[in-house]
């Protein structure tokens, strides 16, 4: 079949772009026509995303991929739209953002935790979502609101999709990161949200992946320079949901291997697909989650400490006038000894920004453990931390859902961090697979291909494109190294 050409995007907590898929019968490529930085930022008395910025940058990235498929003489035939999970922005009845939404890490939400259990009881809502326990939930998020009469909450994907199309939706991956989703039914837990004394509508209705949410608002096509007839399609919104579409796993139909996923970014997702929830009082006890995942699967994961514990150590090491490279600074962390100190990377004491090193050293100084005392070795120590963190995750993953992982593939930009896959490797004992670094772009392309009959089938057909289409790296156990 003929290629067509889909526009990505795909917004991180750490940056975002606007990609070009290309996708023919057996390949899909990428081509990144516009990528920014994002973080929070203190604004209105808390910790928030800029929104206003970000959707400039979507409309800058597909006036970008307008231009850049003009210039091939190819016309974009859908754009879709993945971020990170759990925040919203509240929407009036005239369509306005009421605020810059809040990030999950302003802390506003930790004192919201208790009251909500009080209405409902943690093993209650354990059963229904079957989501892990993180303070920054939507449910919490959402109690800490005074006035909600007449608004609306729309999911960050889920906003830009309004903006650019006049259509509210929720699509359901990401409503499965809410704890107001049931994760057996597919559906909203209503009986939450009126237990909470939150408007049953609060929610626009959901959505599947694949679906069209609309197609663009006429000022929005003028501006970006693509026909008004272009169609916003629902995909994984959820980036994680996108970026364990595009695992390369299975890359035959006779490989039986069962593999374990790390989507590796500012945060470490770990876990297992299955094709049911997992919500018995031993997960809950774990707090591994049940999100909903592409053709209704179940991505049955811990969200833990990521990469933000060394992108917040390198903001602060810029501060003081240390701009080591990365690669510098993880080849330095490559070269120290095996055996040092090491933190509990999911610890709530680093959720918040700033002075990292200070709060890893304090951390590990509770410990009596050596203190890592310069950038090598405080890097060297999350890289290890991680790791550890990694193969008991797995471990329980194992345990709890009762499979035996054969292969463990790391996706996203930490893929690229060879020391953290050896040592991953190294932790698990089992064989690591990196790669691919766009990972959510491309389950977000796949999704959009499926949807306009460019490619056929479920997860593994979609999956073996993404494996002859990418070099991957393997990792081998090196226990001589621990
Ligand atoms: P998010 O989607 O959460 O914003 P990404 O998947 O983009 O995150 O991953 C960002 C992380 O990838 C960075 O924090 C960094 O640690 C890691 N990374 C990026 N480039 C490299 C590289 N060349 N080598 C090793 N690690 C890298
Ligand atoms: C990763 C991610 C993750 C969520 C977190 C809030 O970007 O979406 O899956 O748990 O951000």
């Amino acid at each position: 079949t003929a290629g067509a050409v889909f526009a990505a995007v795909d917004i991180g907590a750490s940056s975002g772009r606007v990609i070009l898929g290309r996708v023919t019968g057996s390949e899909v490529t990428l081509e990144t026509v516009h990528r920014f930085p994002n973080g929070v930022v203190e604004l209105d008395g808390g910790l928030r995303w800029d929104f206003d910025a970000l959707f400039g940058e979507v409309l800058a990235g597909l006036a970008a991929a307008a231009r850049v498929a003009g210039e091939h003489g190819e016309s974009i035939a859908s754009i879709g739209i993945d971020t990170w999970a759990v925040d919203y922005g509240l929407v009036n009845a005239a369509g306005e953002l009421t605020a810059q939404p809040f990030s999950y890490r302003d802390d506003r939400s930790r004192a919201a935790v208790a009251p909500v259990h009080r209405k409902l009881d943690p093993a209650r809502l354990y059963g229904t979502t079957g989501l892990q326990f993180l303070q920054f939930n939507t449910l919490y998020q959402l109690a800490t609101e005074r006035d909600l009469d007449g608004l609306q909450a729309l999911l960050i994907p889920d906003l830009i999709a309004f903006f650019l199309t006049g259509q509210r939706r929720t699509e359901s991956t990401n409503a499965s990161t809410t704890g107001l989703f049931d994760a057996v039914a597919g559906e909203w837990a209503t009986g939450f949200l009126t237990a909470l004394g939150l408007p049953k509508d609060l929610f626009p209705p959901l959505i599947e992946p694949g679906e069209t949410v609309g197609t663009l608002l006429p000022e929005i096509a003028a501006r970006v320079g693509l026909p008004a007839s272009t169609t916003v399609v629902a995909v994984g919104s959820h980036d994680t949901a996108s970026a364990v579409a595009a695992v390369p796993a299975g890359p035959s139909a006779a490989d039986a291997e069962t593999f374990a996923y790390i989507s590796s970014g500012t945060w470490s997702l770990v876990g297992l697909e299955l094709d049911h929830p997992v919500l018995t009082e031993a997960s809950r006890a774990a707090n591994f989650t049940n999100e909903r995942g592409v053709d209704g699967t179940i991505r049955y994961l811990r969200n833990m400490g990521g990469l933000w514990l060394l992108s917040e150590c390198q903001r602060t090491w810029a501060a003081e006038g240390h701009t080591p490279e990365l690669t510098d600074l993880l080849a330095a962390a490559a070269a120290l000894p095996p055996g040092g100190p090491q933190i509990n990377p999911d610890d709530s004491a680093f959720i918040a920004p700033d002075n990292m090193p200070e709060r890893i050293r304090a951390t590990v100084r509770h410990t009596g453990d050596i203190l890592p005392d310069n950038p090598a070795a405080i890097t060297r120590c999350i890289m290890d931390s991680l790791a550890t963190g990694y193969a008991r995750t797995i471990a329980d993953a194992e345990r709890l859902a009762d499979r035996t992982v054969d292969v463990v593939h790391i996706v996203g930009g930490g893929s690229q961090n060879r020391l953290l896959c050896q040592l991953t490797a190294d932790t698990t004992g089992k064989k690591v697979v990196a790669g691919p670094v766009e990972a959510t772009a491309v389950g977000n392309v796949l999704v959009q291909a499926r949807a306009a009959g460019h490619i056929s089938g479920g997860l593994t057909e979609l999956r073996r494109l993404v494996v002859s289409s990418h070099e991957l790296q393997t990792f081998s156990p090196q226990l001589s190294r621990l």
